[in-house]
Formats: structure tokens, sequence, C-alpha cells
């Protein structure tokens, strides 16, 4: 017996690692990012057209096996919803929640009242001149009270009012902002909690780090929360880059808004590689700047270094939304993988960029087995 034990001794410690590695600890192979943050916040990710109707089976794929929640990336906004005053379309959308409810999914609405991907007929008569405040009070109303009571108690979350506060911490000139001054904030909310009272509310901005910004977003929850206007969250987009913001500039946002009594969201989430011609573009979608060589430097592949600063940062970035996973209900990436994003067109057409979780060929990137480990690593 003893002889025996002997023998397969070295056996067995050689076949100790492999059983380490499949079976003792779950390795990132295995667990999803869904299963590895379940008791920490949903993971989830915006849907584009392709995705919604299944053209994009190889990303169906991923979407099922690795998120808990969607957003739809473009044909829930006015330009696309409600093409004219009379005319909502909801064939897109509906395919979208019915996905969405397929695989108990948390679904958001994205977005109601927003200045980019505006109808045009929205805020204009058939002159083209601004309609008055009373008329656009009752097309919001008309707008919100439809799409939200389409959805009522299938959508649980609204993105109301998208980007209405610039990185200076002014108001943003919008249309609405002409037409209706602040007013149109609390009636947005006012709107969407009646057409669902059981919803929640978010105000959804990129750039939220900017103290200017942050300030004012703290003040504009405060005014809402003062009024009795139910908000229940700010969203943070993070089209974030490999210099800015600052990891602990991003913190004292979540800090701030948790502070002034709301939850927080990462609602857009993607670390852009590429150089930056400017600092301050965000999501600002006005911005635009001229192709150049040397702002386009991986085409043809990202060099392993560099990969290696991409992951790590990224995993910063996780570790920072697991820290603090009692105030961040919600992780969602702008997109699935890197072949679909819109930063590969921003602020500079026609580059390439490698900002999302999962590569061209839908495999997971290194940073998919950093978040896993991380969120295996925290407690609840
Ligand atoms: O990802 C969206 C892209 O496909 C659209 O062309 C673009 C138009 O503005 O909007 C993108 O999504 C935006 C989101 O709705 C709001 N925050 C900024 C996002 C990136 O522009």
């Amino acid at each position: 017996m003893m002889r025996r034990l002997l023998y397969d001794l070295p056996l067995v410690l050689m076949a100790l690692p492999l059983w380490y590695a499949c079976c003792a600890t779950p390795s990132a192979g295995n667990v999803t990012l869904k299963d590895a943050l379940k008791d920490k916040f949903h993971i989830g990710v915006a849907l584009n057209e392709a995705l919604i109707t299944g053209r994009d089976t190889a990303g169906v794929r991923v979407l099922e096996q690795q998120f808990s929640a969607i957003v739809a990336e473009n044909c829930m906004k006015s330009m696309h919803i409600h093409p004219e005053e009379n005319r909502y379309d909801f064939t897109l959308p509906d395919q979208f929640v019915a996905l969405g409810e397929k695989n108990k999914m948390w679904i958001t609405g994205h977005t109601l009242i927003w200045h980019s991907q505006l109808s045009p007929w929205f805020c204009v008569d058939e002159e083209g001149n601004n309609v008055s405040p009373e008329v656009l009070k009752q097309r919001m109303k008309a707008h919100i009270s439809t799409i939200v009571g389409r959805y009522k108690g299938r959508i649980k979350g609204w993105d109301v009012v998208n980007e209405a506060i610039l990185d200076n911490g002014e108001l943003r000139r919008s249309k609405f902002y002409e037409i209706l001054g602040e007013e149109y904030l609390p009636l947005a909310f006012r709107y969407a909690h009646e057409a669902d009272p059981q919803a929640e509310l978010y105000y959804n901005d990129y750039n939220e780090w900017f103290p200017a910004k942050r300030d004012a977003i703290v003040k504009l929850v405060r005014s809402l929360k003062e009024k009795g206007v139910r908000i229940d969250g700010v969203g943070m987009q993070g089209h974030v880059d490999m210099e800015y913001p600052a990891i602990e500039e991003y913190e004292k946002s979540i800090l701030a808004f948790t502070q002034a009594g709301v939850k927080v969201m990462i609602t857009e989430f993607d670390l852009s590689i590429l150089p930056m011609p400017d600092r301050n573009v965000g999501a600002e979608v006005s911005a635009g700047f001229e192709y150049r060589e040397e702002l386009n430097p991986y085409r043809n592949g990202v060099p392993a270094g560099r990969m290696q600063e991409w992951t790590n940062r990224m995993g910063d970035f996780f570790d920072l939304f697991l820290k603090h996973r009692d105030k961040v209900t919600r992780v969602t990436m702008w997109g699935i993988t890197d072949r679909d994003s819109w930063k590969n067109d921003f602020p500079i057409h026609g580059r390439t960029d490698y900002p999302l979780l999962f590569d061209r060929d839908y495999q997971p990137k290194a940073a998919v087995s950093r978040i896993i480990k991380a969120a295996e690593g925290v407690g609840f």
C-alpha cells in the first residue's frame, strides 16, 4: 500500500496544478463576467441594430453568455423612435426589449430628452421657428408618456435627460433650454414618473469628473429632490482614454453623486487606446478633428506592451467600480467588440481603436480575466 502511494505520488503532484486550474478556483475561462459580477453590479452592454435583430449571431452569443443588462445604442433616440410628430417606430425597440426579457436582463431605456439625434420636427413649427413653451411641453409629454408607457414595468430605468450640462458647469443652450429654460429638466422627469411610477429615472452625461460639471450635476440632483421630483441615479458615461481622467477624479464624482442621495451607474464605458487630439472631447458630438497618420498608430495591431497598459488601466477602473459596489448598480460597456465601437470614428473618422472588452474576433481580451479575478477577490 505504502509502496503504491509512493509510486503514485509524483503523478498526483504533477496533476495538482491542472486540477487547481480547472476545478479548485473557477478560472476566467469558465466563469463569465456576469457570473463573477453577479452580487456586485449588473454588467451591461449597448446593443446596435445587428445585435438587436440577431444578425450578428456571434455577438449575440457573447451577449447572452457574458452580460446581464442591456441598453439601446441608438434605436430609442427621438430621431429613430419618433421620426414624425404623429409617427413612432417601435420595430427595433420592441425587439430590443423582447431580447432583454428572454434573457432576464436589466433593461435601460436611452434616451428621452437629448439635444443630439433629436427629431428635426421636435422643437420647431412648419416654418422652422421655435415652437412656444406650451407646445414644447405638450410634445415632450406626448413623447415621454408614449414611449415610457409602452414599456411600463418592462424597462426598469430610463436615461431621462442626456448631456444637459457643459464641462464648465453651465446648462447647454439646447433647443429645450432656449424654449423652456431650465424648467425642461424637472418637467422631463415628472412626465417620465407619471408614465411609469415604478421605473428608475436617471440623469446621464460624460466628462463628469470636470469639477464644475460635477458640482453642477450635484446641484441639479439636489434641486430636483427639493422640488419633490423623482431622480434615482446619475449615469456616468465614461468615454475615457489612456490619459484622462485620473482614477481619483472619477472616484470623486462617484462619491459626490452618492452624497447627493442618488445611485451611480457607469453607463457607456469604453477606453480608447488612441492618442486624443484634445483632452476636453469626452463625447461632445460636435467635436471633430482632421485625420493624421500619427493619430492612428495601431492600424495593424497593438504592441504587447501598450496592450498591457490598456489592460491595466481597464482593470484599475473596474477595481474602482468594485470598491464602490455599494454605490454603483450597473457598469455598461458601449458595445461588445472593438469592430462595432463608435470610437473608431470619433473624434477622428476612420481610425482603428481598441476600446472594448472583446476583440474584433469576438474573443475576450486579457482584461476580461483580470476583471473576473478582481471580482472573485472581493467579498459581497
Ligand atoms: O454610439 C452612438 C453612435 O452610434 C451614434 O452615431 C452617436 C450619435 O451621436 O451616438 C452614440 O452614442 C452616444 C450616446 O447615445 C450618448 N453619449 C455619447 C455616445 C457616443 O456619442
